[in-house]
């Protein structure tokens, strides 16, 4: 932030992401491919960067090859300016063993705060599809003088399980905070709605030096920021929780005002993409002046031939549709459809392959996925569930490199 505090970014970038399998078979969830060009990391990197935050650590654990990769090509900044983006492998360094969770997960990268000596942290997860200006958030957090504040999206009070909730009076101060609680209380003057947590956070760097130091000693405690730095610093009164409601993002529309999913699941994941088809699409990936960057492949541009043709759909560079047509989908980079197949309401990945005649409907196909000539993919549920993976509400997917069978 430019002229304000000293601001470093974490970003939790080492979930497993298992309710994402097969697409995190080979790479950490951060690391899945969305919306044709990205990779689900890209947006809270876009959100940071917009905002001028350009000293932040990306911490990584599972498979994070492919991650690793894409932060220090797509997002190298010049250390000379003073930036930098940077992943951090779990470091081990209070033992051999991986990060217990995602508070020890700082905990043991102590030292890139000590080194870099914020004012303000910021710590971000990594598995999200949104927009936000952080500087907002940042604002709040100054306003109030508290230790740390938690974003909050209101949701229906029973969808809100799955989630951290934030139980915070009129003036949003946060009473108690629950992780994933049973059934979630209500909101003052709105009982039926709660602020699920977003799972992003500002805290002041003393703050959470200390909840760091007390958690780390608590033999009990499962070294999460969810499950127990936010109900520690919440029971001391220092927590504040911010109404993404309330942050306005220049260039969005009344209608991708406030969109923010969590796609953890192959379903949510799926719907997140076709929120991106739609002529006057709920999550809008146009808007030039809140740009989500990535680092396109040089390609040359998609190729319709011999009554190929695509609606409703976004199509990526390098496509050839070759007498097939795709419709309501989104397509990544190299994809080839052939003469004669019909692309409904899926998602196709890089270096897909629809061969002659296929019919592929309601799908995920991960990376460099070959379906035959004849082939038919979401045609029949349950011999897809046969042979493929189908997700709880019959969204079929197969995983990198896999052939369907004929
Ligand atoms: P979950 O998503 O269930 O809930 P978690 O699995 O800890 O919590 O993931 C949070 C973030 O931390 C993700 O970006 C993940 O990639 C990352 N992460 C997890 N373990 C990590 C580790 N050991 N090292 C580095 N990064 C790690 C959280 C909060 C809830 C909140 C939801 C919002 O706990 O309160 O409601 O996020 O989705």
């Amino acid at each position: 932030m430019r002229g304000g505090p000293r601001v470093l970014g974490i970003v939790l970038a080492g979930g497993e992401g298992k309710r994402l399998a097969p697409l995190t078979q080979d790479r950490a969830k951060p690391a899945v491919p969305f919306g044709g060009n990205y990779r689900l990391i890209d947006f809270v990197l876009s959100s940071l960067v917009n905002a001028d935050i350009r000293r932040i650590a990306v911490l990584t654990q599972y498979k994070s090859h492919s991650l690793d990769r894409h932060i220090t090509t797509v997002w190298r900044m010049s250390t000379l300016l003073g930036s930098y983006i940077t992943p951090v492998p779990a470091q081990q360094r209070l033992g051999p063993r991986w990060y217990t969770g995602s508070a020890d997960a700082i905990y043991q990268s102590l030292n890139l705060i000590y080194d870099d000596r914020p004012e303000i942290v910021v710590v971000f997860g990594a598995d999200h599809v949104y927009r936000m200006d952080p500087s907002q958030m940042i604002d709040q957090h100054l306003a109030t003088g508290a230790g740390v504040t938690v974003a909050g999206l209101r949701v229906p009070r029973q969808e809100a399980t799955a989630f951290g909730v934030i139980d915070a009076d009129e003036n949003g101060k946060v009473r108690q905070f629950l992780e994933k609680p049973a059934d979630p209380p209500g909101m003052p003057g709105s009982p039926d709605e709660t602020f699920a947590s977003m799972g992003n956070y500002v805290f002041t760097t003393d703050a959470l030096l200390e909840a760091l130091r007390v958690d780390a000693a608590d033999e009990n405690s499962v070294h999460d920021m969810g499950g127990s730095i936010m109900p520690m610093m919440a029971g001391a009164g220092d927590a504040y929780v911010y109404d993404f409601s309330s942050n306005a993002v220049p260039g969005e529309t009344e209608r991708d005002h406030g969109y923010w999913r969590d796609v953890g699941t192959l379903d949510a994941y799926y719907d997140s993409h076709m929120d991106l088809v739609s002529v006057s699409p709920i999550f809008n990936l146009y808007n030039d002046r809140w740009p989500i960057y990535t680092l396109p492949p040089m390609l040359p541009p998609a190729k319709f031939v011999l009554g190929g043709r695509a609606e409703e759909s976004m199509v990526s560079a390098g496509v050839i549709i070759d007498g097939g047509s795709v419709h309501g989908s989104v397509v990544a980079p190299n994809v080839r459809v052939e003469r004669g197949s019909r692309v409904e309401a899926s998602v196709l990945m890089d270096g897909v392959h629809i061969g002659e005649g296929a019919v592929v409907r309601r799908a995920i196909l991960d990376k460099n996925v070959v379906v035959p000539p004849g082939a038919q993919i979401g045609v029949d549920p349950e011999r897809d569930r046969e042979r493929y993976h189908v997700s709880a509400s019959g969204i079929t997917v197969l995983g990198k490199g896999s052939r369907a069978i004929l």
